[in-house]
């Protein structure tokens, strides 16, 4: 059998015949009747093929963003969405500086954290000039730094449980709160950051202070500012109208926004 080669897209169409065709083969008791059957043998290798294809478009997922040069700064990054959290409670924490601002690490962890902004800077921090787009239309590349989502979750310790993170936002639109959440792939990949600087300045207000989320290989909406809170869970159902971010429960926006 390997002495064949097919170009691995007609492999997997074929392995589909293949499985299909061993439900019609003689009974084989066995480890030894299995692996002394040729048709069952290939059966198998075939299935590893699709196996390992299957790794691939995983870890497709994991591949980086464009990361662009200074040279390549937007002169100016929009902001969008909320610019301003309504409310006392924010207000007092932008004129104390976020000194007091906590962010709850919380749900299916091992340990619960609540992380000042003090605590997130003392972690090993990443910088990335990434490109944001927006759905609305616009795009604009920034330079973010902040502290590597996986790093927080590590130190929480994630249950096996955990499937999703769900991030709360301190804003308001209407009469919700905006969330947002992605899963596990892209909460530990290596770009997806919690980040509290924009060009080398503390986050504007406007652009999600004191701490937002850069999720760099999904649309301008996942990347949740005014982060309050980040939770670990299961399954999104009941969280929200349970499609997993403000604008999925509202509009048509894909949960999945990769890009
Ligand atoms: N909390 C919160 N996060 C949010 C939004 C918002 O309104 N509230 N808007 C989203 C949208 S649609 C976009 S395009 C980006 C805009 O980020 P910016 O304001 O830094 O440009 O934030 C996203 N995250
Ligand atoms: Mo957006």
């Amino acid at each position: 059998m390997s002495g064949i080669v097919l170009p691995r897209r007609q492999l997997i169409a074929r392995a589909g015949g293949l499985v299909a065709a061993a439900g019609a083969l003689p009974l084989l008791s066995g480890c030894d009747a299995i692996n002394e059957a040729p048709a069952v043998r290939k059966i198998l290798s075939m299935g590893e093929e699709m196996h390992r294809a299957s790794q691939r478009a995983l870890t497709d997922r994991d591949a980086l963003a464009r990361e662009f040069t200074r040279a390549d700064l937007s002169p100016v990054f929009r902001p969008n969405g909320t610019r301003l959290p309504e409310g006392e409670a924010y207000a007092a924490h932008a004129a104390r500086g976020f000194a007091d601002w906590r962010v709850a690490v919380t749900g299916l962890v091992a340990r619960p954290l609540s992380l000042s902004m003090a605590d997130i800077r003392a972690m090993p921090q990443r910088s990335q000039i990434t490109r944001h787009d927006c759905v609305e239309g616009w795009s604009a590349i920034g330079e973010w730094t902040g502290v590597q989502l996986s790093r927080v979750l590590a130190a929480a310790g994630l249950k096996d449980s955990a499937r999703y993170i769900v991030f709360r936002c301190a804003d308001r639109i209407g009469d919700a709160d905006y969330y947002e959440s992605c899963d596990l792939v892209d909460a530990l990949h290596p770009q997806t950051i919690l980040a509290w600087a924009l060009n080398r300045q503390l986050l504007p207000i406007a652009n999600g202070a004191p701490l937002r989320l850069r999720i760099e290989r999904q649309l301008g909406y996942k990347h949740a500012k005014y982060l309050s809170a980040i939770e670990a869970v299961a399954s999104l159902d009941g969280i929200g109208a349970g499609k997993g971010g403000y604008w999925e429960d509202r509009v048509d926006y894909e949960w999945y926004a990769g890009i």
